[in-house]
């Protein structure tokens, strides 16, 4: 433990005293750099050991209930239950006081509970909001601004939106002839991350990509993708709840937006608050479960940033909506047991994951067979738009699992986008 805390001082220390500005060297190899500490140094998993430090939730659980099947956790999801881990016959996740109270009926066998506070005490001690190898939003953002500026004859930033807090949505653009908000009839295709807040590698895993398409912008397959696609970069998809959840100086297991709900609560599941069988299976009407769906469907405006997005340009036909953590790499339905109705699309989706899996050496299967989720925003996409989108679920054990992880998932990962680009100028091509 000693050592991983060295480390991540080291990577600190390191960190700061060459922060990326505008003029700094953003290429993916230097990045890496930054980032890497030997394998043997990925974060362990959690330990759940009493602590007194602060940032713990009142009446917050970590629990593990049984479940054997996904009926049985679609039901937890609705107690407003937030599933982290899966495993044959259980779940384990966190549980506030009014999921709590539902775990304690019959319907449900509650088989350990620890107090968030414990796990959070036993998390932090290794990894501070201060371990700065993870992109905060402003690390995000000038990152992105410099990618940007040093590669303007094909890459642009732009916003897509704002925040309930009102920090802007940032993507970067890449195509060797529109900049911008443009128009472009290239065939699309839109990297998503991190609309969970606390599921950081989703972060990283998409800004890398930008980052290491702008470094091999000359090699040849990249060259042909810049120049016959239209490509958006969106690394951080929720800036607010990535904030909360790592500026008190201890990790707050946060995953929602940061809006204020009816009964002053705070946040909605932005994972469940688009309109896709609103709020019917796997979701949560109570504002204060993890799984909330909102007042209405869209009733944020980090979903209704990302379905305006989605709406105005309809050139776009692959996406990646990154999460973690569960190395596993969705498509649709999610909210609904069916396979999606379309026989060509029901192919391409398992194609391209199959081949997107070997690539990651993650398992491809259909979302709803983990558990059944209404209001996901992959399902909404490629019901309103026709997009073949796709839900990663990235590797790692833990929502802090270290800076040691980001190098092997990256690398794994851009793999994948990288084979995705390949097939988007007709995702059919190869059924
Ligand atoms: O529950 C979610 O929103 C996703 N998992 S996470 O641990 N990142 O929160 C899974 C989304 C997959 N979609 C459905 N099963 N509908
Ligand atoms: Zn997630």
């Amino acid at each position: 433990m000693k050592k991983l805390l060295l480390v991540s001082l080291l990577l600190q220390a390191a960190y700061f005293a060459a922060p990326l500005q505008a003029e700094d060297n953003v290429s993916y190899s230097q990045l890496l750099a930054q980032l890497s500490v030997p394998a043997a140094d990925i974060a362990p998993e959690p330990s759940y050991s009493k602590s007194t430090l602060p940032g713990a939730d009142e009446g917050r659980y970590w629990v593990t209930v049984l479940a054997a099947d996904k009926h049985a956790r679609t039901r937890l999801l609705e107690a407003g239950m937030d599933i982290v881990e899966i495993s044959k016959d259980r779940v384990s996740g966190f549980a506030g006081p009014y999921t709590m109270a539902q775990l304690s009926s019959k319907a449900f066998t509650l088989v350990s509970k620890v107090p968030a506070s414990a796990l959070a005490g036993g998390y932090n001690k290794d990894f501070p909001s201060a371990d700065s190898a993870y992109h905060n939003y402003k690390e995000t953002t000038d990152l992105l601004n410099s990618l940007a500026a040093k590669n303007s004859d094909i890459a642009s930033v732009f916003s897509i939106g704002k925040t309930t807090e009102g920090r802007d949505i940032w993507c970067l653009r890449i195509n060797s002839s529109a900049k911008g908000t443009a128009p472009s009839s290239k065939p699309g295709a839109f990297f998503l991350g991190n609309i969970h807040a606390r599921e950081h590698l989703a972060n990283e895993v998409p800004l890398l990509l930008a980052a290491w398409l702008m470094d091999h912008r000359n090699d040849a397959d990249v060259k042909k993708y810049i120049s016959t696609l239209d490509i958006y970069i969106v690394p951080m998809g929720n800036p607010d709840g990535v904030e909360y959840d790592v500026k008190s100086g201890s990790y707050q297991y946060y995953r929602k937006n940061m809006s204020v709900n009816s009964d002053k609560s705070r946040g909605v599941d932005l994972n469940r608050n688009f309109d896709s069988w609103w709020c019917e299976s796997g979701a949560s009407t109570y504002p204060n479960s993890d799984t909330y769906c909102g007042p209405k469907a869209f009733s944020e405006p980090e979903s209704q940033a990302i379905k305006r997005f989605f709406e105005a340009r309809r050139n776009i036909k692959t996406h990646i909506s990154y999460h973690s953590y569960a190395s596993e790499i969705l498509y649709p339905w999610g909210g609904n047991e069916a396979d999606v109705p379309n026989a060509k699309d029901k192919q391409a989706f398992v194609k391209i994951a199959g081949e997107m899996a070997k690539l990651t050496g993650y398992e491809s299967l259909k979302s709803s067979d983990m558990y059944i989720a209404t209001g996901d925003s992959c399902d909404w996409a490629y019901a309103a738009t026709g997009v073949l989108a796709f839900t990663f679920e990235l590797e790692g054990r833990g929502f802090y699992p270290g800076a040691a992880i980001i190098n092997g998932a990256a690398d794994r990962n851009i793999k994948a986008a990288v084979y995705l680009l390949s097939v988007t100028d007709n995702p059919y091509k190869n059924i």
